[in-house]
């Protein structure tokens, strides 16, 4: 992933070159993601792991810290079972609860009782990130913490102002951020963490920060001032359209906008702080077996991959391991094929042999056919000072197609607001393709579907942005069917 950005920024750098003739590379547009950003961006999907004591519990969710720490008692543990579902997946990294609302800990901290040392599992030996871990670094997957700030077992005692709760998070923060090697993630849910206040959080970023300087930050409420990527305002997979990138810290004082600006962000805010979209396999998010006849099917997933990935977010999917500490074969199989259909319907870009034209050109190393080159490097972009671009695509024969994708370079900022695509069968009369007529944001991809459409000329449509146009891939494709199960 690195390779990658190191390899872009080059191109971005020759681009500007004065020894060359090449044309100058377009200059970014407002803030711009950080390489956290970047290389977040680039996963597409997380899996969120929640597991602890609740698992052991009848139904619950949200614990209140009072079940006993010996009832956890995982019977068949390996973490590296969820990790082939995530390989199958094509899932390339994962968050676990390290410690739930409920405050049992899955590994052995020095700061409490409450956690797996005073459980039944392995004599109170056990260690669940460790095993969670080892097996993310055995295949390849990148590992992630969710330490939740709420903590409902520490303020069961009364002596526990936020004062002593503050040291007693940050130690355990140092625990988790320095004694597992290299973290990728962690995540500060909102939820019933009110009493936190920024300079709380503050804190507890340096740690972050200090030890683990590549680490995103998922931030809402009080710790939103240090989000690297924030909440998508709801647990249903559906980002708002628009939804930007860019968003303003101004508008999380009243309670509507401050819904709005974290579902569709701020167009042209004064802040670059991406949405995540944390959704559940199941109706809950810890397993419960009265709900594994209520799996999300292949097609509710890609729904959600359409309206999360496809909405220039990334997707936090939840496979809530079982009583035996074991991923259930409905939702990994789901999963499974969610990726098959995914890769089958993304690998044949029906554009890939048309001729390309542009109204508005840049030169030569900008050219359009670089939207349909496969090569998420190279990218089309427009003269300075022009923002709108018709680019037609002339294809060999005439093609049925029922989904589009779009990808700008997330580099160089939001740039285009407005867009939309026809179609045509002699060139010369274009149809909207309604689901199409009021696009604004782009971003790292976005994704429509529609019923399908034959044509043999594709117009894409740039018709406003805050600057000239920078887009690196256009594709017209067929939706899988293994996508419908
Ligand atoms: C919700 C929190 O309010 C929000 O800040 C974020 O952490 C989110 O959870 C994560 O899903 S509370 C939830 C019951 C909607």
């Amino acid at each position: 992933m690195k390779l990658k950005t190191i390899a872009f920024s080059a191109l971005l750098a020759y681009g500007t070159s004065a020894v060359t003739n090449a044309q100058p590379a377009p200059k970014p547009f407002g803030v711009t993601p950080n390489d956290r950003q970047l290389e977040w961006y680039d996963r597409e999907m997380i899996a969120f792991f929640h597991f602890g004591i609740n698992t052991f519990e009848n139904f619950v969710n949200e614990g209140d810290g009072k079940a006993p720490a010996a009832i956890f008692n995982p019977t068949a543990l390996d973490c590296n079972q969820w990790m082939q579902t995530l390989k199958n997946a094509g899932i390339p990294a994962a968050i676990l609860t390290a410690k739930h609302a409920d405050g049992f800990c899955l590994w052995q901290s020095a700061y409490t009782d409450y956690s797996v040392k005073n459980s039944a599992w392995k004599n109170g030996k056990g260690d669940v990130v460790r095993e969670f871990v080892d097996a993310c670094e055995e295949n390849g997957i990148k590992a992630g913490i969710y330490l939740g700030p709420h903590d409902r077992h520490e303020h069961l005692h009364p002596e526990y102002t936020t004062e002593k709760y503050k040291k007693y998070y940050a130690n355990q923060l140092r625990e988790l951020m320095t004694d597992y090697g290299k973290i990728w993630e962690t995540w500060w849910d909102g939820a019933g963490a009110d009493e936190l206040t920024t300079p709380v959080y503050t804190e507890w970023f340096k740690i972050v920060r200090e030890t683990q300087p590549d680490c995103v930050i998922f931030g809402t409420k009080n710790s939103y001032p240090f989000a690297d990527v924030r909440w998508m305002g709801n647990e249903a997979g559906h980002c708002g359209d628009p939804c930007w990138s860019t968003t303003d810290s101004i508008a999380i004082r009243d309670e509507a906008a401050y819904y709005d600006a974290l579902n569709q962000g701020v167009l042209n805010g004064n802040a670059y702080i991406p949405a995540e979209t944390d959704v559940s396999t199941r109706p809950s998010w810890f397993y419960h077996p009265e709900e594994d006849c209520r799996v999300k099917s292949v097609a509710d997933l890609w729904d959600i991959y359409c309206t999360s990935v496809g909405r220039n977010s990334v997707l936090l999917l939840n496979f809530p391991p079982d009583r035996r500490g074991l991923l259930h074969s409905k939702d990994s199989l789901n999963a499974a094929t969610l990726r098959k259909g995914i890769d089958e319907t993304f690998s044949n870009n029906l554009l890939a042999k048309s001729k390309v034209s542009a109204t508005n050109l840049r030169g030569k190393k900008f050219d359009p056919r670089y939207l349909i080159d496969n090569d998420p490097k190279t990218y089309y972009a427009g003269k300075d000072g022009v923002v709108t671009s018709d680019i037609t695509f002339s294809l060999p024969k005439a093609e049925t197609f029922d989904c589009l994708m779009l990808r700008e370079v997330i580099q160089l900022g939001h740039r285009t607001t407005r867009w939309s695509v026809e179609y045509s069968n002699n060139g010369k009369d274009w149809t909207t393709i309604p689901e199409t007529s009021s696009l604004q944001s782009v971003g790292n991809k976005w994704i429509v579907r529609f019923n399908p459409v034959t044509a043999k000329y594709v117009r894409l449509r740039i018709l406003d942005g805050n600057t000239t146009p920078a887009l690196n891939t256009f594709g017209v494709y067929k939706q899988s069917e293994i996508l419908k199960q």
